[in-house]
């Protein structure tokens, strides 16, 4: 199986193994497990200096993985827009003072698509850097610059995301998924490594963070969780100072209260509570989204779970599962009556 299709079902694999320089949806970068934590901010301006973009980090964590995105403008809309890993280190972008050069992976609509053409956003391995900034750290809070050179106009902001263990959290899982999902609806599926407790159970947590850039003013994506309605007020500019091309970001997390089915736009800050979703012994969920105004780019989520959210393939049932999912379906029924008919 594509590695990178650990939580994707087995037909989207498929597809994606087939052709993938041509769909770009959200797929894991990996999955981290233990006393794991996560911290996530954005920041998008229209000036060069950005402004600061925050983490949270608790004192003596050990920093598993940062990644820094930088998201840019969908080609067809924005002229200028930076298309290839050399034009996003080729900007000037620095992190914390320091020269962002290194971008190594681009995702999103990296080949021209029917609904929002092209649409590059690239990301940088910045764990070292965090690293450097955070051990030995009397606090947890930091605040960080960030500025996009001479592409601010045409770059909407960025995204921090830092993956943590630390003795102070439970156990738990968390995953970073990025690409950008198609406008006219995609679905992903994610499993768990077993069949999870009961999600209404104190202590139990799913939380699901959704960065999304070139969005503002109404437009809004719906995401729905096995097949139930989650959101219709998903986008905005949340963590952009601006209404204007080149700030126009949000993404669920620092600072964001976690809130499902929102009243209103202003209302969803993109970080939601799954656990409402979920049931005793479930073993995967799906997340299905979808932009009607056809040129917002979901190209980031984050998973935050205490159950353990799995790096393979599905779980097997166990036998006597098996047989109460068969019975579920009627099928030990059928078989039974079969017996006495003949
Ligand atoms: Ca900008
Ligand atoms: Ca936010
Ligand atoms: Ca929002
Ligand atoms: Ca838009």
């Amino acid at each position: 199986m594509n590695s990178k299709c650990f939580v994707k079902s087995l037909a989207a694999c498929a597809l994606a193994a087939a052709a993938s320089s041509a769909f770009a949806d959200l797929n894991p970068i990996n999955t981290w497990t233990g006393n794991v934590g996560l911290s996530v901010d954005g920041v998008g301006s229209t000036a060069a200096a950005v402004g600061d973009v925050q983490a949270s980090i608790p004192i003596g964590a050990t920093i598993l993985q940062a990644y820094l995105y930088s998201a840019g403008t969908p080609v067809a809309n924005v002229p200028g827009s930076p298309t290839t890993l050399a034009a996003y280190n080729g900007a000037g972008i620095t992190f914390a003072g320091t020269a962002i050069n290194d971008f190594n992976t681009l995702v999103g609509a990296t080949s021209p698509r029917s609904d929002i053409g092209r649409f590059y956003t690239a990301r940088a391995d910045v764990t070292s850097l965090v690293q450097s900034m955070t051990s030995g750290a009397a606090t947890s809070s930091f605040s960080w610059a960030v500025n996009e050179g001479n592409l601010s106009s045409v770059i909407d902001g960025e995204v921090l995301a830092i993956v943590y263990s630390s003795p102070s959290q439970v156990p738990g899982s968390v995953v970073l998924l990025d690409g950008g999902q198609n406008t006219g609806g995609e679905t992903t599926i994610v499993n768990f490594a077993g069949p999870i407790s009961d999600p209404s159970a104190p202590g139990f947590a799913m939380q699901l963070g959704l960065g999304i850039s070139f969005s503002c003013c109404g437009q809004a994506s719906t995401v729905d969780i096995n097949g139930s309605t989650l959101t219709t007020f998903a986008g905005n500019n949340d963590d952009g100072a601006q209404v204007a091309n080149g700030s126009l970001i949000t993404v669920g997390g620092l600072g964001d209260t976690p809130l499902n089915n929102p009243a209103s736009y202003d209302a969803d800050h993109e970080l939601y509570n799954l656990a409402p979703f979920l049931h005793t012994g479930d073993t995967s969920f799906s997340i299905f989204t979808q932009n009607p105004t056809n040129d917002d780019n979901i190209f980031f989520a984050s998973l935050y779970s205490t159950a353990q959210i799995s790096v393979g393939p599905p779980p097997i049932p166990e036998p006597e599962t098996y047989a109460l999912m068969l019975a579920g379906l009627g099928v030990l029924g059928v078989v039974a009556r079969r017996r006495r008919s003949s």
